[in-house]
This record gives C-alpha cells, structure tokens and sequence, in this order.
C-alpha cells in the first residue's frame, strides 16, 4: 500500500487532497493529480456510486480503490458535496486487492462514513487526519492477516509466486475490452478468469483490472486485461485507457440491435487513438434465443467491413468464451514475436 489520500471538490480551487496519509506522500504530482482523476470520474457519473471502485493511474504505475462520498452542505451548489477516499498501491501487488475487494469495502464503508459526518459538522482538519491515520493502520492490519493467509503462515512479501511474476514479466499483453453498457464485458471477464457468472447488473465504474495466463501448444502468454466501462457518462476518459492496448474485444449484445450498431463506432475510437492493432468481435448473450435481435447475416456483413474475426459467446453458459480468448492470445503472440 502506497498511501491514502482525502480528495474533496473544493468549489474554488477544484479537486485538491485534503489530507494525505503518510502527509508526504510521493511523488508530490500524485497530491495534485489523483484528486483530479478521481473528480473527473465522478463528475462524469450521474449518481455517484456507494461501491469501490477500482481505477487505475496509468501514468504512475499504480492503482487506486476509490469509495466516493456525497455529503449534505447547504452552502454548497445544490445542497451537496463530493468526497473521496482513495487508497493508493502498486500495480504489481494488486492480486491481493481484487480477490479480497469485499473486505477492503467493508473498511471504506466505514470510513466513508465518518468522514461524511466530519463534513456535515464542519469538522477541523485534524479530525480528517486522524481519520485517515486510523484507517491505514486498519488497512494494514488487514493486509498483514490477508497476506498470511495467502501464503499459509510464511510471511513472504510478493502474493503471487515467483513464477508467474517471472512469465507474466516476459510476455505480458494489454487487452481492452470495450462494447456498450451491459452487453456482457464484466461477465466474460469473470468467466474467463474464475468461471464465475453474476446475474445482478452492477455497471463498471472506470475501469477493471484482471490477468490470467493462457496455454496454447505449449506457449504460455500472460493477458492483462482491461475491462472499460461501457456507459456513456465515461466517454470523456475512457481513451486514456486504451494505450499501450496489444489486442481489442468489442463485444455487441445479439438481443440488442442498438449495441450491434455500435461496434463500428466503438472500433473507430480505437483505431483513432492507438492505431490498428488485432480485434475480434464477440456477438455475447447467445442463449437467449428468443430475445435474439441480430441475425447472421448481418454480422458477416460487418466481419466483410471491418475484417475482424467474430465470436458468438455466452456469460451465463461458458459457451466459446475460452475461444475468444485464446484466438485473441493467438493473433497477439503472433504479431509480437
Ligand atoms: N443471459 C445472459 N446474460 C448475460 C450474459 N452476459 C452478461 N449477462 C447479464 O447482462 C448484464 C450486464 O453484464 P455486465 O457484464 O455487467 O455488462 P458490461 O458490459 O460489463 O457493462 P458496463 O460495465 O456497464 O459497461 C448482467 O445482468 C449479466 O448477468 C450472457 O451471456 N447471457
Ligand atoms: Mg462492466
């Protein structure tokens, strides 16, 4: 854990760190710099969400988990504040985070809520600085008693073995994963990664992070893979994300003509921003064959125009999801060596 940072918008000066924990936390930039992607974030939400989310700072080669806070002041513009909490790690050790999100929500929560009664009641500096140093001391703690139970007692610095850090270092790729809002992108993730299938929508906010290794003929090629949010109220910094992209899934509904009409749209952005790079359209939500709104021909019409492969998946199934993958995998271990 690198550090925490208390981001308030400040009517006059913007997003600024209120407090940071350690208080000089480095490089300075991030003081500046994170408030403002956070911000920026939300101000591109409509409702500001009660749930981490994970965003990562690219440029600094760290993430963040970040619980915003709406707070009640009437002298404010409309009556309410923004405020955020935001715990600051390196890329590398971010295995620990995800698997365990739920418990460092749980510490956010609580957190969030105190400081959302700090601002109501004016509360000094002091207090939010308190409050911060009591929740890194938590936040530590907490990792302390994650990391032995990862490791079985040993305590051992790095959560993931030596082994795929050393794999993952040599052929590590970029994938993004775009699409419109609900077509899937989160589901196949998660199926691909942990065989897992969530059936309540919990839209992504910014973006999600997740690696797996894949085999094929005996080559190992390591996929980091970037799953960006698909609503439009991210459009403005959603870009920023598809640097440095080896490969690109654009994944359209088959129950939803609106999404399919999309794709287009989606692989020009991509292309006019990192150029051309491999891409193959996944057609998801193939069992719902009834509710089906885009036909076969149609989708070798778009293949014929874009020249890009085309999957026909499904979440909830499994059902070519591992396909799609390893192609991707394929084409980009192909093009990089
Ligand atoms: N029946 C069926 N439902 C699916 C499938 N894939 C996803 N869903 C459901 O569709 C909804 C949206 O899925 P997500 O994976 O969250 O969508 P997303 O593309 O990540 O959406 P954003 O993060 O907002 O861009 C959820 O309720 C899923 O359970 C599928 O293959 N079949
Ligand atoms: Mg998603």
């Amino acid at each position: 854990m690198k550090g925490l940072i208390y981001t308030v918008f400040d009517e006059k000066l913007g997003p600024i760190a209120k407090v940071c924990q350690p208080a000089d936390l480095s490089p300075p930039e991030l003081q500046e710099k994170v408030p403002m992607m956070v911000m920026n974030i939300a101000s591109n939400m409509q409702e500001v969400v009660q749930a981490i989310a994970t965003i990562p700072i690219p440029a600094f080669g760290i993430k963040s988990l970040v619980r915003f806070i709406k707070f009640n002041d009437p002298q404010l513009r409309g009556g309410i504040g923004e405020a955020a909490l935001v715990l600051l790690f390196d890329e590398a050790e971010d295995t620990i985070y995800y698997k365990y999100i739920k418990q460092f929500e749980e510490v956010f929560n609580k957190y969030a809520k105190v400081a959302k009664s700090f601002q109501e009641k004016k509360a000094p500096k002091t207090h939010y600085t308190t409050l911060l140093g009591s929740m890194s001391d938590e936040l530590r703690g907490l990792l302390e008693v994650l990391e032995k139970e990862e490791t079985g007692g040993e305590k051992t610095r790095a959560f993931a073995s030596d082994e795929s850090e050393a794999s993952r270092d040599e052929f590590a790729f970029k994938l993004v994963i775009l699409g419109d809002g609900s077509v899937g992108k989160t589901s196949l993730v998660l199926h691909f990664t942990d065989k897992a299938f969530r059936q309540t929508y919990l839209p992504t906010i910014g973006t999600n992070l997740s690696e797996k290794n894949v085999e094929f003929d005996g080559i190992k090629v390591g996929l980091v893979i970037w799953d960006i949010a698909g609503q439009a109220k991210f459009n403005k910094f959603r870009k920023n994300f598809y640097k440095g992209g080896k490969g690109v899934f654009i994944v359209f509904d088959l129950t939803s003509k609106e999404s399919f009409k999309n794709v287009k749209a989606w692989y020009d952005d991509v292309v006019s921003t990192i150029g051309t790079v491999p891409c193959i359209v996944i057609g998801n939500k193939l069992d719902l064959k009834e509710k089906r709104e885009v036909d076969d021909a149609s989708i070798a019409a778009l293949k014929a125009e874009l020249k890009c492969d085309v999957v026909l998946t499904s979440a909830l199934t499994g059902d070519h999801v591992n396909d799609a993958f390893i192609t991707m995998a394929r084409l980009i271990h192909m093009l990089n060596h």
